[in-house]
């Protein structure tokens, strides 16, 4: 990674990666993407302001592996947060077209970690697959220095300003979950499609219980890196290997129920009455 990009992140928060996919790699993505909603639908739910999402996509969609573990993200990744990293969490996410005013609901996802350099625990990597612009909905982040203050949102605002992330399909970004950051939702009759994950460091704390880890990248991939990349359990990857034991052959919607009925238990979803 260049030097001036790891300043910049310094400085900022955050760091675009511009389009990271080429032609055929995106259209490939768009098309998994479409697939994970069209066939596991119902694994999906509603949530925040304007977005649906699927954060078991490594179950429903093995393919996205290969994006989150993409060279062009992992080298900077791998630099950034120095040390071992490991898989945290990915959300697919789908906003429709919007007809109400535009919304932001500014948040940081979670504390600093403030003896890291760049004072960061998790880094989320945010790949756009459809364009995204002024007319869209996009993602946006209060530029925030390691130099500076922790602020409360309006003071954040009002000393780091919002920056809005612009790109075509298959555009990356790369921020620090701690620097304060929103969805913007606008008045507009394109959808955005994303793909977000989350990387933290192999010594620290698991992040969320959102997302499954399939036994074939923790267990059963040839590649012991690939296999510590994918060791940091939440208790929803326990939980669902002490209930399924060998999943071998277990057929995907059987998985899903489990994971559901997990989801329910540590109450990432409203079991419906
Ligand atoms: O969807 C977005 O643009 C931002 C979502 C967000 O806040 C997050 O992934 O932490
Ligand atoms: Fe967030």
């Amino acid at each position: 990674m260049k030097k001036e990009d790891y300043q910049f992140f310094e400085k900022n928060g955050y760091l675009p990666l511009g389009k990271i996919l080429d032609k055929n790699e995106t259209e490939t993505f768009i098309k998994v993407f479409d697939r994970d909603r069209e066939e596991t639908g119902y694994h999906w739910y509603d949530f925040g302001h304007h977005q649906s999402i699927n954060c078991d996509a490594l179950a429903t969609s093995p393919e996205f592996d290969d994006l989150l573990r993409h060279p062009k993200v992992m080298e900077p990744i791998s630099e950034l947060m120095g040390g071992k990293t490991c898989f945290s969490e990915i959300c697919i996410r789908h906003m429709k077209p919007y007809e109400g005013e535009l919304h932001r609901g500014w948040h940081r996802d979670r504390a600093h970690l403030l003896e890291h350099p760049l004072r960061m625990d998790y880094i989320q990597l945010m790949v756009y697959l459809a364009d995204v612009d002024e007319t869209t909905h996009c993602f946006s982040i209060s530029p925030e220095s390691i130099d500076q203050d922790v602020l409360d949102t309006e003071a954040q605002l009002e000393h780091g300003g919002i920056q809005d992330l612009y790109g075509e399909s298959g555009t990356a970004i790369l921020f620090n979950v701690s620097v304060l950051h929103t969805a913007t939702a606008r008045k507009t009759n394109q959808e955005r499609k994303s793909v977000q994950v989350y990387y933290g460091h192999q010594h620290q704390p698991y992040l969320s219980e959102d997302s499954i880890i399939p036994t074939r990248l923790w267990k059963d991939h040839t590649d012991s890196d690939v296999r510590d990349f994918y060791s940091v359990f939440n208790r929803k990857t326990r939980e669902y290997i002490q209930r399924a034991g060998d999943d071998s052959d277990l057929p995907l919607e059987e998985v899903l129920e489990l994971l559901v009925e997990i989801d329910y238990e540590t109450g990432k979803r409203q079991r419906p009455d």
